[in-house]
């Protein structure tokens, strides 16, 4: 297991000195966040962000994200120039050394909450997804926006896009993602460049759009669409473990075992009734996921991949990006470091 942090680079208020900082920190996710999605990212801009990093001691050799141009998703005949830029954007990848490539298949929003700042009966803040809430948000009044989603949208752009995916239902996203990979997994394998797919969060439809990366049925047809270790996932246990259809822990060990988990991505969530959740400290007691199961799963089978830990809370007077604050992710870090070591010194 390779402990890795995310960074959103130079405007990121947490400092890589103070993530070098982090006892068993190995590196940081990060990705070009100046080029419009579809585009290449230019080599210098890549090259210059791996000698930031490398000059305060850390690696990159995790990318978060990619992003998948929505005319793929949507399968439009314009889709081909973007899988070949995507295509370049792994090829520049991996010559300057990334090994793991994540990115998702969600239409149009990445993951979604109803409030960014819940305040816990701790005091600490943190994300939340209240159904609720969720029932009364308009995704096209142009005033919503979360963290994650792509900001360059307009209101009339945003109507445009959800218009368009009027006729994909599920089906014809499965065939959208299938032909994309169909593209790009040759070209990663040749390159030795790992494809990670970031599940749907939360893992169902919302707002009418289709998700398909959701559930231990999808994800093992998703792993079949390509049958390459280079088509593997991001396996993320709070996207998945939001929801109580899918058992996290039974997960991890199936795909860690089949050797199709690249990079994880550990958090907890609390689940309440009626399906609604909050994300909370990473320690087991606090959530419904028992992260010390997680780490025994990766531990049994040999895990050899990425991890970050994801989503903290704002604790201590932290103010900053939503979820990726410094203090509590490295709480995180040190607690998920503390399990796995015992692991490793109790396997005789
Ligand atoms: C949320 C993140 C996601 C993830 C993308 C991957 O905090 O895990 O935004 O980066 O879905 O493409």
């Amino acid at each position: 297991m390779k402990l890795t942090f995310r960074w959103y680079g130079d405007s990121d208020p947490v400092k890589l000195q103070y993530i070098r900082q982090i006892p068993s920190m190995t590196g940081v996710v990060t990705a070009v966040y100046t080029v419009p999605v579809g585009e290449v990212w230019p080599k210098d801009d890549i090259e210059n962000l791996k000698k930031t990093i490398h000059d305060r001691g850390l690696e990159m050799e995790v990318i978060e994200s990619v992003p998948v141009h929505e005319d793929i998703k949507l399968g439009l005949q314009t889709r081909d120039k973007y899988i070949e830029n995507y295509k370049q954007n792994i090829l520049n990848l991996a010559e300057s050394g990334v090994k793991v490539i994540c990115y998702n298949f969600m239409p149009v929003f990445d993951w979604t909450r109803t409030q960014l700042d819940k305040v816990l009966a701790d005091g600490s803040t943190a994300l939340v997804y209240y159904m609720e809430d969720l029932l009364k948000m308009d995704p096209l009044n142009g005033e919503l926006s979360l963290p994650g989603w792509d900001s360059s949208y307009t209101k009339e752009g945003l109507r445009e896009v959800f218009a368009k995916y009027k006729n994909v239902d599920e089906e014809v996203l499965w065939k959208n993602l299938e032909y994309f990979l169909k593209e790009i997994i040759p070209v990663a394998e040749n390159c030795g460049v790992k494809m990670a797919i970031h599940p749907d969060d939360p893992p169902y439809n919302i707002f009418g759009l289709p998700r398909i990366i959701t559930n231990e049925q999808n994800l093992d047809r998703f792993l079949k669409l390509v049958d390459s270790e280079y088509n593997g996932l991001t396996f993320c246990t709070g996207s998945l473990g939001c929801a109580s259809f899918n058992d996290v822990v039974k997960m991890v060990d199936k795909y860690a075992s089949l050797g199709r988990i690249h990079f994880m991505h550990v958090r907890n969530v609390k689940l309440l009734s009626d399906g609604s959740f909050e994300e909370s400290a990473h320690y087991s007691s606090c959530g419904s996921i028992d992260i010390v199961k997680v780490m025994e799963a990766l531990h049994k089978n040999n895990f050899t991949g990425y991890l970050r830990p994801d989503h903290g809370r704002m604790i201590w007077g932290e103010t900053g990006r939503p979820g990726y604050g410094l203090y509590d992710r490295a709480l995180g870090a040190m607690y998920i470091s503390g399990i796995w070591e015992t692991l490793n010194k109790s396997k005789k």
